[in-house]
């Protein structure tokens, strides 16, 4: 049976070249600060987003816990998108780990209003936590890949700036923000003091995400990464891949969004089916209603095709290297004959 996996961007595999790669590459103890190729990709990845220092890390939920970390102590109240990965989908580590204050804000398509985050941020009061962060996510992945223009990026970072607050981008999928917008990443980056993104989805290398920020934010986060078990040592078997894929795989992204759109350009067709418009990048996210979301993913799955039920009436489906043309094709076919049957 063909099987076309829309579940997410992290179940790509690794190229050819990045296989090569890991084969080739120069080792050290990165604990140590000496592994060659690991500081290649942490240079890399600085250089390219316009900052000062990088650090190689496991995943992007480690990512973004070593960044809260450094960023916030313990105590203080971080403004964040409801909908965001790190309030969502990182089993509660902020709280449970770091220890930090979660001041979740409902935002349109994945951006805050700046208003609203001026309106939440705690005046001095004895009985207040310090609200000390703020915190983006670019592309947005639970608002179907929305892409956070620099411009309204900007505007929430000016309001964190004038209360003495900092802003935290996710940018796990930060090149797809990029190439959707036709802009070098460096022009989203900007308006972030510091952010990550990871290696492993849609730039298809195996492991690994980068924190990124000024030299002295992004020492505190390796002495975090530490201690939170994440020290590697021979790492640049990591880094290799990672290094493909920064210089060889983000132009690519742009195939998955015109995946992405005709997937969505099919599956409005249906009556019942409610799509999250515009459809920007390579994240397609749409509601049923009358059933559970549940039986039309077992329905796919039993044709090959599968995705994700993300809540009580939501799906996802999601676009990149493993998925062409074809399969797009295939799995609407899939979806009108698991469609029907659901509709009997
Ligand atoms: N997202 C995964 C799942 O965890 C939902 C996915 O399939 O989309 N930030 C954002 C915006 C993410 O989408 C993800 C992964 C992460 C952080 C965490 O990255 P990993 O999975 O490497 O810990």
């Amino acid at each position: 049976m063909r099987i076309v996996d829309l579940r997410s961007d992290t179940v790509t595999l690794p190229t050819e070249e990045m296989i090569e790669a890991i084969g080739r590459a120069k080792l050290g103890d990165d604990v140590f600060g000496e592994d060659p190729t690991v500081r290649k990709l942490e240079e890399l990845a600085a250089e390219k987003m316009g900052k000062e220092s990088a650090l190689l890390v496991t995943s992007g939920t480690q990512a973004n816990l070593s960044s809260l970390m450094a960023l916030a102590k313990k105590g203080d109240e971080v403004i964040l998108e409801a909908e965001s990965h790190i309030y969502h989908y990182e089993v509660g580590g902020l709280s449970a780990v770091a220890g930090l204050v979660p001041r979740p804000l409902r935002g349109s398509r994945g951006c805050l209003d700046p208003q609203d985050v001026e309106d939440a941020i705690r005046p001095k009061d004895i009985h207040h936590p310090e609200t000390t962060l703020v915190c983006l996510e670019n592309t947005h992945n639970r608002a179907g890949g929305a892409v956070l223009r620099p411009s309204s990026i900007k505007a929430v970072h000016d309001v964190a700036l004038s209360h003495g607050l900092r802003l935290y981008l996710d940018g796990a999928r930060i090149f797809n923000a990029a190439v959707a917008l036709g802009v070098d990443v460096k022009e989203i980056a900007k308006h972030a003091d510091s952010l990550m993104f990871c290696l492993s989805k849609g730039l298809s290398a195996p492991i690994g995400s980068v924190v990124v920020g000024g030299s002295e934010f992004v020492e505190k986060a390796r002495k975090i990464r530490k201690m939170l078990g994440g020290g590697m040592r021979q790492a640049g078997i990591i880094a290799a891949p990672g290094i493909v894929a920064l210089e060889k795989m983000v132009e690519r992204l742009r195939e998955d969004h015109e995946n992405a759109k005709l997937l969505a350009m099919g599956l409005e067709r249906f009556e019942g089916i409610y799509l999250e418009r515009p459809v920007e990048t390579n994240i397609v996210i749409f509601s049923v209603r009358g059933f559970d979301p549940r039986q039309l993913v077992q329905k796919l799955a039993e044709k090959g095709v599968k995705a994700l039920a993300i809540d009580k009436k939501r799906v996802r489906m999601v676009t990149h290297r493993g998925v062409e043309r074809g399969d797009i094709e295939y799995s609407l076919e899939a979806f009108k004959e698991a469609w029907e049957s659901l509709a009997k």
